[in-house]
């Protein structure tokens, strides 16, 4: 007998929510060994919700850069053109989830069909972390050297970004032409390109990749306040903020990120430095004490005053970051806080104020970054702390955000009224952090750095 639609999806979601909740209980009273089999079960169906989200994008979208989960149907960034964003940023997910087959099939139609030799004015940035990182990392987890070959013709078709005067790139640039536009970027977008970049310069032998963007991370540092801080917005033209507010939030957030990784990708000891009087400034002058916890705020870049006391779903990268530099004291305190966030309405909203404890925007885009401090953080203190967030995020992410076709974004974390996008960082970083907090095994965290969309970067050079 044919059970109905709704009904089956009613079977599943009680099932999957049931392993979630089952394993939440039995964590007090199993004997120690038994946590690891209670891991694996959540991985598994982890690893199946991948699939389920990874089969609708094969039915509504296949060739295209990501499925609208609602309709079932494509959406490509660039009008006609696709980059294949969801099977390229998915791929390496799918490695390390085991999924064999089904990654020799993406592998084998993106060498076949990837070509950047396109009509577009593209986001350097977003292709810069998802495409480019994503075949790097595909390259590094293959070996098909394809991978690299077309790694280094997006390279060389992303660089006239840099033709600036001040040698920080231009937003845009068209992927045929080498036509740069948008003059007005930010820290994050200006500087999260070296570990992408810097890596292809180290597979290809062409200090040119590494020597660009590292000068655009010289030149943005440069313009520092005496503060130590950094706005938000920027013209690479004439080298002036266009923005004073500094945050770790988006438009900042990798910026931080970056000059951390770079020193221990590459050794790069002025990404070393600047990293350590970037996160002291941040630490005097963002860093925020409240009843409800320890938090991040809004500060002016000049003064340090304190201009906002707002913190959101894309500031939650930073425990992980500083988890990673040594300083597992506020990542803690700092994840406790992102929690908080997630369960004051069982997901969290795009930004919170934190000293109100109200929504500000409370759209959910299925973002990751919370998940990733949860994995960085158990990695380094095994507390079981971060497996039980884990377990609560997974569970309210399937009660809230699974569809037919896959997973939604949400407009409101407050009414959980459903959006319809899909994007490819679901399967790049969200689904990746979920599954390797509870399946650790799968990957070997210190021979590895994560780009910024969780592609993970190996010093193999
Ligand atoms: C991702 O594309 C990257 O993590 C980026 O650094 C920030 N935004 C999204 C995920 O939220």
């Amino acid at each position: 007998m044919q059970l109905p639609a709704a009904l089956v999806k009613v079977q599943v979601l009680a099932g999957i929510l049931s392993v979630v909740a089952v394993s939440g209980c039995a964590r007090q009273t199993h004997a120690p060994g038994a946590s690891a089999t209670e891991s694996a079960a959540i991985a598994t169906r982890i690893r199946a919700e991948f699939v389920h989200a990874w089969e609708g994008y094969k039915r509504g979208a296949w060739g295209h850069d990501e499925l609208l989960p609602l309709s079932g149907t494509p959406h490509d960034w660039y009008g006609h053109e696709t980059l294949y964003m969801t099977p390229v940023d998915a791929l390496d997910t799918m490695l390390i989830m085991g999924m064999n087959d089904e990654a020799e099939k993406t592998k084998a139609f993106l060498v076949d069909h990837l070509s950047f030799d396109r009509d577009i004015s593209v986001k350097n940035f977003e292709i810069t972390i998802r495409i480019l990182g994503g075949l790097l990392s595909a390259y590094q987890m293959t070996g098909d050297l394809r991978f690299l070959g077309l790694a280094e013709d997006l390279g060389k078709r992303l660089l006239p970004v840099f033709d600036s005067p001040t040698g920080m790139p231009y937003v845009y640039v068209n992927l045929r032409t080498g036509k740069t536009s948008g003059s007005v970027s930010n820290p994050a977008e200006i500087c999260t390109l070296l570990l992408e970049f810097g890596t292809l310069a180290k597979l290809t032998k062409n200090d040119g990749f590494y020597d660009r963007p590292k000068t655009a991370l010289l030149e943005l540092y440069r313009r520092r306040a005496s503060t130590g801080l950094v706005g938000d917005g920027i013209d690479v033209e004439t080298g002036e903020w266009t923005n004073r507010t500094s945050h770790v939030g988006g438009g900042i957030d990798s910026y931080y990120e970056y000059l951390l990784k770079c020193e221990k990708l590459f050794g790069d000891e002025d990404c070393g430095r600047m990293w350590r009087e970037g996160v002291a400034a941040v630490n005097a002058y963002l860093a925020d004490d409240e009843p409800t916890g320890l938090w991040y705020g809004e500060a002016d870049m000049d003064t340090g005053r304190r201009t906002a006391t707002t913190y959101g779903s894309l500031h939650a990268f930073f425990p992980a970051v500083l988890a990673l530099s040594g300083d597992l004291g506020r990542a803690r305190r700092l994840q406790e806080s992102s929690f908080r966030m997630w369960t004051l309405h069982g997901i969290e909203p795009e930004t919170l104020d934190y000293r109100a404890m109200k929504v500000a925007s409370a759209g959910y885009e299925l973002r990751p970054e919370i998940i990733e401090s949860a994995y960085y953080l158990h990695h380094y203190t095994n507390d079981p702390r971060y497996l039980e967030m884990g377990r609560t995020i997974f569970g309210d992410l399937v009660r809230n955000c699974r569809t037919e076709n896959g997973y939604t974004v949400l407009k409101s974390v407050v009414t959980k009224e459903i959006g319809d996008a899909m994007p490819s960082y679901f399967f790049a970083e969200t689904l990746k952090y979920l599954y390797l907090l509870f399946a650790p095994e799968s990957l070997d965290f210190d021979s590895v750095v994560f780009n910024t969309e969780a592609h993970p970067l190996r010093r193999t050079w």
